[in-house]
């Protein structure tokens, strides 16, 4: 129930235009969700898994798996603020296309109208998104995944302001057709309209281009409003850190994918008396508060974590939010009636159904679920939750990590000198492929902040934000800002960092460099712990590794500088000065 014309009037345009049997306005309820997964029980697509309680099962179409970059679009009045990282099509034309698409393409289906919030209901960060859509998955996860129905709607009011996001799977049921499990199209378009904040997402049923709150909108769009309103939308995990006995302090970090952001954000530390909490894993909004000091939201309400790797051993927490309430996409079915992926135990069970329906044996020579399969669970069953999860002032922000997966190169934690060099470090991220992706393993991928591909603007002009936002406050309100790699590797290519829980090591560092007490060495490339200043207690790590693990090869940097160097010029006369003055400051202290 709405009186918002706004909305009345694009609900009722876009139904004209998909031709639904039938239209659902989503209130959100238990009742809704269970009347919902009846019909997905039905229709094959989603099973039950018995040993969870309101837990299913849910294989997609096998060509319907991940995120499709090459189809994702940024459709800017102007070719040149989408940038060169992002693909750009005209807005009009892309309008052309998908109104063709969408014209008659959900037939035979009903039309779910998705009132949700990103963020905690009426905080001042937080914003109201509507997505229309005919997969009955996609309400059930968007459920889980956002604060969800009509208690969104009574806050929108009457002329309150929304982002319309349009999605449809593709596949209309022609009068007496049996519907699939999971239905989808080959022609896939998720498409982007930064001036009017508009999603219009065809084709596919899986979550970053069907679950258009998360991706598409808390980070494509809520990047330009962030760029326009001076605000930060970022690929960011947020977590509460403290010390035995000592003063919590938030941390936000963004790494690229298979770096363990998930990991991080719910690690149980090893080190005696110290307790970190979950505030978000994967999103940050974040605003300036009348004090000058940054506060950041977790715009979503659940996880859509990656599921392989996921353990009792590599993060408890994660195993534990997903005993109830979650939903299960592309892993393998057990025959006592629960899940299973690769890395969930030591030994496999001798006998599955795999992603795609199939028996499965340990020695049938592939995997059992999808390397992107996922789970879905509710934030607020995580063990870790920090208590101020909710609080709509947001929580506020001490440090910013940054980080990727290298090999070589790059130590344990870098400290910037101030924060134009904490925005080149940003700017810097970057990984080593592994086997989780397509292509070559063991190749250097950029990805600035975590974002190249969820920056729905000029990444030149977001680089810019970065140092904006510098000039927004007093320096000492900014967040310090660290690089850190967990993945550095010896001559014999073992990892010399044991990382995981044992992280909390390198972040007891970093609380103790905001608070001015930990000790450091200034080297040419930043500000790195002395030999004793990480705390090793109980590792038996030699001294030697741990002078290893920040080690500065003068001549390999000299190196990573020209490779920035080289890497910018794609961002042109975008590219703001200051981060080549970084790089000269580098190169220059480098020479010394
Ligand atoms: O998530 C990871 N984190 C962050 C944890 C809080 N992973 C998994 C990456 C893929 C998602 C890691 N892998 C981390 C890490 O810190 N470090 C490593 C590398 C590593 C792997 C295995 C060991 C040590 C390091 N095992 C032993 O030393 C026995
Ligand atoms: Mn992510």
């Amino acid at each position: 129930m709405t009186n918002n014309k706004k909305l009345l009037q694009w609900v009722d345009e876009m139904a004209k235009l998909c031709k639904p049997d039938k239209v659902h306005w989503c209130d959100g309820s238990e009742e809704e969700n269970q009347m919902l997964i009846k019909k997905a029980i039905e229709t094959g697509s989603f099973t039950p898994v018995p040993k969870r309680p309101n837990s299913y099962w849910v294989p997609s179409d096998p060509k319907d798996v991940a995120r499709v970059e090459d189809r994702t679009y940024i459709c800017s009045e102007k070719k040149e603020d989408a940038g060169p990282t992002n693909n750009w099509m005209d807005p009009k034309e892309m309008k052309k296309i998908m109104t063709k698409l969408y014209d008659g393409c959900m037939v035979g289906r009903t039309m779910y109208v998705i009132p949700y919030s990103m963020g905690p209901l009426g905080s001042k960060i937080a914003h109201i998104g509507i997505e229309l859509t005919d997969s009955i998955y996609v309400v059930v996860n968007m459920r889980i995944m956002t604060r969800m129905g009509q208690k969104v709607l009574d806050i929108l009011g009457e002329d309150g302001f929304f982002v319309p996001c349009m999605h449809s799977v593709g596949s209309p049921l022609l009068e007496g057709q049996k519907d699939v499990p999971w239905p989808c199209n080959d022609t896939k378009y998720i498409t982007h309209f930064p001036e009017e904040r508009m999603i219009w997402s065809f084709g596919s049923g899986y979550g970053g281009n069907a679950l258009l709150g998360k991706k598409c909108f808390s980070l494509r769009i809520a990047s330009v409003m962030a760029h326009d309103e001076g605000w930060m939308a970022e690929h960011m995990l947020i977590l509460g850190v403290t010390p035995p006995g000592g003063e919590k302090k938030y941390i936000a970090a963004a790494f690229p994918s298979a770096c363990g952001k998930t990991n991080l954000a719910m690690m149980t530390p090893s080190l005696p008396g110290w307790k970190v909490e979950t505030v978000g894993d994967d999103i940050a909004w974040m605003k300036f508060g009348s004090d000058g000091r940054l506060y950041a939201i977790n715009p979503e309400y659940g996880f859509f974590g990656v599921a392989p790797g996921t353990s009792m051993e590599t993060n408890a927490n994660a195993m534990l939010s997903m005993t109830e309430n979650s939903i299960f996409t592309n892993v393998a079915f057990t025959d006592d009636g629960d899940v299973w992926w690769e890395g969930m135990t030591k030994e496999p069970p001798a006998h599955l159904t795999d992603w795609n329906g199939n028996d499965w044996t340990p020695d049938s020579g592939r995997k059992s679920s999808h390397p992107n399969a996922r789970f879905t669970a509710p934030a607020g069953q995580c063990p870790v939750i920090d208590p101020a999860w909710e609080d709509p002032n947001g929580v506020p922000i001490s440090a910013f990590l940054f980080g990727g997966r290298r090999s070589t190169v790059i130590p344990l934690v870098n400290e910037a000198y101030d924060w134009n060099h904490g925005v080149y470090l940003g700017s810097a991220a970057a990984s080593e492929t592994t086997a989780a992706a397509a292509g070559a393993v063991g190749k250097l991928r950029h990805d600035p902040f975590a974002m190249l591909p969820f920056c729905g603007y000029n990444m030149g002009d977001y680089f810019a934000h970065w140092i904006q936002i510098g000039r927004m406050t007093f320096p000492e309100k900014l967040p310090k800002i660290f690089y850190v790699n967990w993945f550095r590797k010896d001559e014999n290519g073992k990892f010399m960092w044991p990382g995981y829980g044992d992280n909390i090591r390198v972040i007891k560092w970093i609380l103790e460099r905001i608070d001015e007490t930990g000790e450091y060495v200034d080297t040419p490339i930043g500000r790195l712990p002395t030999k004793t200043a990480i705390d090793t207690s109980g590792l038996n790590m030699s001294p030697d590794t741990c002078l290893k693990l920040c080690y500065v090869d003068k001549q390999a940097w000299f190196e990573e500088v020209n490779e920035m160097r080289e890497y910018y010029k794609i961002f042109g006369d975008k590219l703001p000065k200051q981060l080549n003055e970084e790089l000269d400051k580098i190169e220059e202290r480098l020479k010394k």
